[in-house]
This record gives C-alpha cells, structure tokens and sequence, in this order.
C-alpha cells in the first residue's frame, strides 16, 4: 500500500468514527477566546490519525492543531499536517460543514492532500502532479474568471475592524458576490471545484491549508499569501487562492493598493506558527 493510499484508508475510518459518535454529548472547551472552539472529538480524531500513522511509519512526523509536532520546524522526511476538525464551530453548532485535512509532505515537496467533507461523504484528494479528485471524479482545469463574475469566499468580520476594512470592502463590492463557508480546507477545494472562484483570509496555520493547498493546486489554482508569496508548508500566513486570472486581478488592481499596510500586518501577525 502506498503512503497515499493509506492516508485515504486512515481519513474515511476518521470520518466514520466522527459519524457514529455523534449523537454523544461533546465536551467543549474554549482555546484563544470564547468563540474559539475545541472538543473531545477534535482530539480524538487527531490522536486517532496519529496512532495509525505512527504504527504504520514510525519514522514519519506529525504536526496537528491540537497538539502533535507543536516543536517541528524543518521540513525533511514525510511530514503530515492535519486538522483533525476544520470548522469546528460547525461541528459544534450544525453538526455539518467541517472537513478533515490533511496535506503530506516529502522532503518539503508536496506529496498528497486530502480534504474530507464527512457529512456529505466527499472526498477531496489529490497527488502532487497527478491531478485532484472528488471521489472518484476528476476536477477540470480551473476557467479564468473577472472578479465582477466571480464568486469570492471571505469571513465578513474582515469588514467589521478598522484596520482590514478598507482592504477587503472594495474586493466584496465589485464581486458577483460573496459567501462564508466556515472551513478553510472546504473553501479551498470549493475553489477547485469551481463552486466559488476565490477564497481570501488573513490568518490561517498550516494545518488549515495543507490539504486543500495540495489540491487546489492541480486544478491550477494561484495559492499565495495576499503580498502575492509562496506559503511556507509549516508557517502560518494570510492567504489568497484563486484562478490564475482572478488571482491576479485580486492581487494587482485590490490588495497592491494596501501593500505597506498589507507588510506590516504580515512583519506583525506571523512571526510564530
Ligand atoms: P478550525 O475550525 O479548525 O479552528 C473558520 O473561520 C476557519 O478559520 C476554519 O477553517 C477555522 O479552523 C479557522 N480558524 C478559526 N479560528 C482561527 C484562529 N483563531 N486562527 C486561525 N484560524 C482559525
Ligand atoms: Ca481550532
Ligand atoms: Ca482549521
Ligand atoms: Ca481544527
């Protein structure tokens, strides 16, 4: 069995998991503030994952939101990412539209990403170079769009502070419109499915974007922080992802016009993981 295919196997039994417990009372307990949310399943599910792969390669290395590698910071081996709940506040509240992601790294080279929409039983995956995958379909190569026809994703409480407001308020204005979906690994293959054209956010870890960045990747989406650089596989970053046209449009004629606000937000927020 390849590594991919064992990751395959290890992300369905995941989701499983989460589907048969999840008439079972929650714990919930708050992290950063009281809207930052994990549970006993977050947990659960990450030790889950890192139990089978340490069995399976125990010379592979782990790095999870809730815990593992938290000391990693080189790149050499097999390296996994993964959030063992994206959108947890859906977890919590709807009981739907959260993902496991995980993203798998060679020697810092993109290896595979998987993003696993559980309760619509969707499986996003992707190896580097080899196209990405819905189940068993693959997804087409990503049609340029203007953003005035594009559907853009971005959390609207980027234009309720002060200081991001007038960065992000002219790119919603002049979209088709706009949605927020709650989960960053979701938002990415929803651009690679071409279900919206472009996903902007200004904080996200490695591990919300390991996966998802993998596979929307190989439909040819632009994946690049909002100053138009490349994402580093274990630091945390802002983020722009879209169709190569779109991409740039966003990042030329919106975002360059803040771009020493843009850089000092950027020298401030990631200097850590
Ligand atoms: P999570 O559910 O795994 O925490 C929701 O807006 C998206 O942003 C989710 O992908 C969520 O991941 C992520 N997110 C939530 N709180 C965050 C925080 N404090 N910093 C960075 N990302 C966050
Ligand atoms: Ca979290
Ligand atoms: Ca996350
Ligand atoms: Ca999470």
């Amino acid at each position: 069995m390849t590594i991919y295919e064992f990751a395959r196997r290890i992300i369905l039994e995941a989701g499983q998991n989460i589907k048969d417990k999840l008439k079972l009372e929650l714990t919930i307990e708050t992290k950063s503030n009281p809207n930052d949310l994990v549970t006993n399943m977050d947990k659960e599910t990450e030790q889950f994952l890192a139990d089978k792969i340490n069995q399976t390669y125990p010379d592979h290395r782990i790095i999870g939101e809730e815990g593992h590698g938290s000391d990693i910071d080189t790149l050499e081996g097999v390296i996994w990412i993964i959030d063992p709940i994206d959108g947890t506040l859906n977890f919590v509240h709807q009981q739907q539209n959260f993902a496991i992601s995980i993203g798998i790294f060679k020697d810092g080279e993109k290896y595979a990403g998987f993003v696993y929409d559980v309760m619509n039983n969707n499986l996003y995956h992707a190896i580097a170079g080899k196209g990405a995958y819905l189940n068993d379909r693959q997804l087409a190569t990503l049609q340029s769009t203007e953003l005035k026809r594009s559907i853009i994703s971005m959390n609207p409480n980027w234009l309720t502070k002060d200081w991001t407001k007038d960065v992000y308020s002219p790119i919603v204005k002049d979209a088709r419109s706009a949605r927020s979906y709650g989960s960053a690994a979701l938002d990415f293959v929803f651009v690679a499915t071409g279900i919206i054209d472009s996903y902007i956010t200004l904080r996200l870890h490695p591990w919300d974007f390991a996966g998802g960045m993998i596979i929307a990747e190989e439909t040819g989406a632009i994946v690049s922080n909002q100053l138009g650089e490349k994402l580093h596989p274990l630091k945390s970053n802002s983020i722009l992802v879209a169709n190569p046209e779109l991409h740039h449009e966003i990042l030329n004629v919106y975002l360059m016009n803040y771009k020493d606000e843009l850089e000092n937000l950027h020298q401030g927020m990631f200097s850590s993981r």
